[in-house]
């Protein structure tokens, strides 16, 4: 009969643990800090039970005299063998996003069994949170940990009264933004096709939903405003995590000046309409960026400071507000989500009249529409996009009825 390895916690993730005594906030040299120390190293190290821990007293231990003996050694991990439990975990799903802290764990196991849950957030040095829970008679359990923002792997352990035990491991991502929502519009699923013709390159490399906005966010962080842009895919691609996406952001701010209606490039085939004339754009990818003033000749701002997480699928980008300004009610943003592409002159991914391995198709092959005749060099550069209240994506980027005019949405 088969039988399998347990799994078993990387170095770091037990180094992890052993340190939260320390770094619990009461200070690492405290008698408590200490204490809860040595208990867990000595939980670890010699694999003795928690009664015979309890048992212990400071007579017991003594520098050249074993406290677990030989034979017991013997008998508990060559002898008899740890056994196994249940452990089934229905929440939260593998590879999930999450909305806030704590998250509830749920599940069943064997009825009594003792379940352990580490949150270890693997983007801020392994810090570990921990909780407990005894499952009822049923078997199901029920319990909550904090996290951080970020990814954390969080494992689950459930040991039995006779010390089975059973493992099993999550990943989650809380993608949490510290600051305060000021704008926060929603974008339909399935609009990824610009006026309503466009076809994705045909290249795998190009995942369903890579084009599709379907959220985005303004945040006051303080020194900084945090933008995210949340897409239906965010596979990453061609080796970055937003390899695939080209984001403008042009920002209207009311009386500044200078201003411009242009496109980042006049390449991109559209512009901006006066009211929304933009004295701030941003403009973020997954191999550069461009954060430029309204002057003919553009300044450069500053650095953006850029993102991506495929689980949360938010490309978040954040600038200082000594660069932007302070977003206010009236502010406007006109984004735009097209294709990347380092090769071309615009940065943007160009189009033929049918798609193609690694262009853009204004229309699927046999498309009759008026706009699948329209010379492919000319058309906008612009996949999705967030359009006001009363203003249709299809017409505004069908550039049959006339140049293309971008409209953005206004803070509140
Ligand atoms: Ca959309
Ligand atoms: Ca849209």
């Amino acid at each position: 009969m088969r039988r399998r390895l347990p799994q078993v916690p990387r170095q770091d993730q037990m180094a992890a643990v052993l340190s939260v005594p320390r770094d619990s906030g009461r200070g690492p040299e405290t008698e408590l800090a200490l204490r809860d120390t040595a208990i867990m190293e000595l939980l670890y190290a010699t694999g003795i039970r928690v009664s015979e821990l309890c048992g212990l007293d400071i007579d017991d231990l003594d520098e050249g005299r074993n406290v677990v003996l030989p034979k017991a050694t013997y008998q508990r991990y060559v002898k008899h063998t740890q056994g196994a439990t249940t452990l089934a975990v229905t929440s939260p799903a593998d590879n999930s996003s999450v909305s806030g802290s704590p998250v509830t764990v749920t599940g069943t196991t064997a009825p009594g069994n003792t379940v352990y849950v580490a949150a270890t957030n693997t983007d801020a040095n392994s810090a570990t949170t921990l909780a407990t829970t005894i499952a009822g008679a049923s078997g199901a359990f029920s319990v909550d940990v904090a996290i951080t923002g970020g990814t954390s792997v969080l494992n689950i352990v459930a040991v039995s009264p006779s010390g089975a035990t059973a493992h099993a491991q999550r990943t989650i991502v809380f993608d949490f933004v510290p600051g305060q929502l000021i704008l926060d519009v929603s974008d339909p699923d399935g609009d990824d096709n610009g006026p309503g013709t466009y076809q994705y390159p045909t290249s795998d490399n190009f995942h369903a939903g890579a084009f599709d906005i379907e959220r985005f966010q303004v945040y006051d962080a303080g020194s900084d405003v945090i933008f995210r842009l949340k897409t239906r895919d965010l596979t990453p691609t061609f080796g970055s995590p937003l390899g695939a996406q080209l984001v403008d952001v042009y920002v209207h701010v009311p009386g500044a000046a200078p201003t411009s209606t242009a496109a980042s490039f006049a390449g991109r085939n559209y512009t901006i309409a006066p009211a929304f004339a933009w004295s701030r754009l941003i403009e973020v990818q997954g191999f550069g960026q461009r954060y430029i003033d309204a002057n003919s000749t553009p300044n450069t701002l500053g650095v953006v400071n850029i993102s991506a997480n495929a689980v949360s699928r938010f490309i978040t980008f954040r600038v200082s507000k000594a660069s932007l300004g302070t977003p206010a009610p009236g502010w406007g943003l006109t984004v735009v989500l097209t294709g990347q592409d380092g090769f071309s002159s615009d940065q943007a991914r160009g189009f033929q009249p049918t798609p193609q391995e690694f262009q853009f198709g204004v229309c699927a092959p046999g498309g009759t529409a008026p706009i699948c005749a329209v010379d492919p060099n000319t058309v906008p550069k612009a996949v999705d996009v967030i359009t006001p209240p009363g203003v249709a994506q299809s017409t505004e980027l069908d550039p049959t009825l006339g140049p293309v005019v971008l409209q953005g949405v206004t803070i509140p």
